[in-house]
């Protein structure tokens, strides 16, 4: 029999089967079927789950609803139901949380697309609806296509190439993430009792993604998990490094802050922006130029960076953690407390919320507004020194903020206003 020939089908009708693809015919790969679609539903039910949830979580850490300048997404209304005051405790939870998401994120691309090919003679099936109940569930369908793909081709430029949407990164995520959930929520209805039940008993002959004329296999269905599996593993092992150091690290080969040498030596670890991307010049970081503006109830007190060093110093030990996914394990920082800088501008035993600024001319992150139980901890600090050396000017000379468990953008590089009270 030559190859796509069916028995009893003449070759007229053959050919007008497999000419558009909303004919059943003209998807031949004999792996389609409803137990690889449901193998790979359950295992994106779990995983997108997760993801997120993370998400919703990493937004809540950016403490949003605190000050206008922490705010990418005004308008969200009641999508910011579930907000709550970000904590500083255990000081490693965003670098768990971002790590978790952004490398699991990454890890399930092969899925998300081995699930999108198994379901694609379903987005082209007419007609287009037999009826409401079919016309919303294909409308859930391409939002949830969509949106899918939307979140993470936007989570991944991000990462890949940080200035693609500059600023609107959040909002397009974060209400792309709703979107997507919703449709997400209407698929599970519909779809998860069956899915269960096709990974218990096998129906395969009666479903319509069994192609009606398959062309001979070359691989089986487990063997096509294997090579998506494969793949994820592949990207896993790429991408995890990125939250860990010394040879670890070097295995992120996808990740743009893995792989590559961030130096060595006290300030040898990673860096977002570098001093010159944020327009830095040396002149205004001197000892004799550079002043620490701290505002408050009792008034303004200004201190060079040798007056802050000659207040009560402390120490902490915090990492990095950047909202893509990256992060360093602890570093020794060494600084004045930002309750204290809170106690000389009247702030004596109720350290209020404050607003830090940078030297920085433009950018989303020249400033942010940390809350008052951040300020509160003693291992919040004004950093001045790190790993027992000077801060380097990429890491932010003169002083920077470093604050357990905070994401990355929180943590402001070249402060040079503080603020506390009344944001
Ligand atoms: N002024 C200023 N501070 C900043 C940023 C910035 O762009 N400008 N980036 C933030 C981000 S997103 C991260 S992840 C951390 C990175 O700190 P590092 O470069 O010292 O590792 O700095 C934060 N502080
Ligand atoms: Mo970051």
């Amino acid at each position: 029999m030559g190859r796509g020939a069916v028995p009893g089908v003449s070759r007229t009708y053959g050919r007008a089967m497999t000419r558009s693809p909303s004919s059943p015919g003209f998807w031949r790969s004999p792996l389609r079927g409803p137990w690889l679609t449901s193998v790979l539903g359950v295992v994106l039910l779990g995983g997108i789950t997760v993801l997120f949830v993370t998400g919703l979580v990493s937004y809540a850490a950016y403490n949003p609803n605190l000050a206008p300048v922490n705010d990418k997404t005004p308008d969200k209304g009641i999508l910011g139901f579930y907000l709550f005051p970000w904590p500083t405790d255990p000081h490693w939870l965003y670098r768990l949380n971002q790590g978790v998401h952004v490398t699991l994120g990454i890890t399930l691309i092969p899925v998300l697309l081995a699930k999108l090919w198994s379901v694609i003679p379903r987005l082209f099936a007419l007609p287009p609806a037999r009826s409401l109940a079919h016309a919303l569930e294909r409308i859930s369908l391409l939002l949830l296509v969509g949106g899918a793909l939307f979140e993470f081709v936007t989570g991944v430029l991000n990462i890949q190439l940080d200035y693609i949407f500059p600023g609107s990164f959040y909002t397009l995520h974060f209400y792309g993430a709703w979107v997507f959930f919703a449709a997400f929520i209407v698929h599970l209805v519909l779809k998860t009792p069956m899915a269960l039940r096709n990974l218990r008993h096998l129906r395969e002959e009666k479903d319509d993604l069994v192609s009606p004329r398959p062309d001979p296999p070359t691989v089986s269905r487990r063997g096509a998990l294997w090579f998506v599996g494969g793949g994820s593993l592949l990207l896993f092992v790429t991408t995890v490094g990125q939250s860990f150091d010394g040879l670890l690290r070097r295995t992120a080969l996808l990740a743009p802050h893995g792989g590559g040498d961030p130096g060595s030596g006290p300030n040898g670890f990673q860096i977002n922006k570098t001093a010159r991307y944020a327009g830095i010049d040396t002149a205004e970081t001197a000892e004799d130029a550079w002043r620490l503006v701290v505002t408050g109830r009792t008034g303004t007190v200004r201190l060079s960076r040798a007056e802050l060093a000659r207040l009560p110093l402390h120490s902490a030990a915090l990492p990095i953690a950047c909202v893509e996914g990256w992060s360093t394990s602890d570093q020794w920082w060494r600084g004045v407390r930002l309750r204290d800088l809170a106690a000389l501008v009247g702030y004596d035993d109720d350290p209020p919320d404050v607003l830090v600024e940078s030297l920085q001319r433009r950018g989303a992150f020249r400033r942010a507004a940390l809350r008052a139980n951040q300020v509160a901890d003693p291992r919040s600090l004004l950093a001045l020194y790190v790993n027992g050396e000077d801060l380097s000017p990429d890491h932010g000379f003169p002083a920077r903020i470093i604050v357990p468990a905070a994401p990355g953008v929180l943590n402001t590089k070249w402060v040079v206003r503080m603020t506390f009270g009344d944001l």
